[in-house]
């Protein structure tokens, strides 16, 4: 039988996101809800992108709204996000936290990767310098937000926060940010331990296995 998702990705932070989350509904929800194939090509040329063959082809792109498109559609007990009605405040921080590495981290941390990676030949000490400290600064964002309320665990949600798709949004970026592009985390250790802490699941080990790799 055919899958009724079709997720186009490749193996880069954006790519990430949507493997992860697929992998999370996957194992809290079952095959019966969620039965998804990942293609490397996306007629559109870039990555991540969906297609539901459940809701009419209904094409999803922009890695972030993918994540709340499922959410919508797939996390229909919220395990790993917020009802907008009857959760209006934490639904709303979980959206704060998805614009805020959608717009700002991101963005920074991926320019940071493409000026990193350009050839001797063509040095860019100002781009580095710049990328890298928007880097630093906006970790240093994340690491506000970890220590607030004696030390929280996830981005949104109350207490000490619920694992959510705000985390999965961001969990590549940091990924990439750390093995890749060598910022340090010492001056971070709330983003560590969260980032830790995640890298841990199952899911996020699958999901990350799921898109091909460069
Ligand atoms: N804002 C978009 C970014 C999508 C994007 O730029 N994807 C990159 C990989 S992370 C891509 O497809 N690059 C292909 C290319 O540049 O040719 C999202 O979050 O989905």
């Amino acid at each position: 039988m055919s899958k009724f998702l079709t997720l186009y990705t490749w193996g880069t932070p954006n790519g990430y996101k949507p493997s992860i989350y697929l992998e999370e509904l996957k194992a809290a929800y079952g095959t019966d809800v969620i039965d998804y194939e990942a293609k490397p090509i996306n007629p559109n040329g870039r990555i991540p992108a969906l297609i539901d063959h459940k809701r009419g082809d209904f094409k999803v792109f922009e890695s972030a709204a993918i994540l709340l498109y499922l959410a919508q559609h797939y996390d229909t007990e919220h395990k790993f996000s917020f009802d907008p009605i009857a959760d209006p405040d934490n639904y709303s921080e979980a959206l704060q936290w998805i614009f805020f590495a959608h717009g700002g981290i991101g963005p920074m941390v991926g320019q940071l990767g493409h000026f990193s990676r350009l050839p001797e030949k063509m040095p860019s000490p100002y781009a580095i310098k710049r990328y890298t400290d928007e880097s630093i600064r906006l970790f240093g964002v994340l690491e506000i937000r970890f220590q607030e309320d004696g030390g929280r665990e996830y981005l949104a949600g109350p207490g000490k926060g619920k694992y959510s798709i705000a985390d999965i949004n961001v969990f590549p970026w940091i990924r990439g940010a750390i093995n890749f592009m060598a910022i340090d985390t010492a001056p971070f250790p709330g983003v560590k331990s969260w980032f830790d802490r995640l890298q841990a699941r199952e899911t996020v080990v699958a999901g990350q296995a799921v898109p091909p790799r460069l």
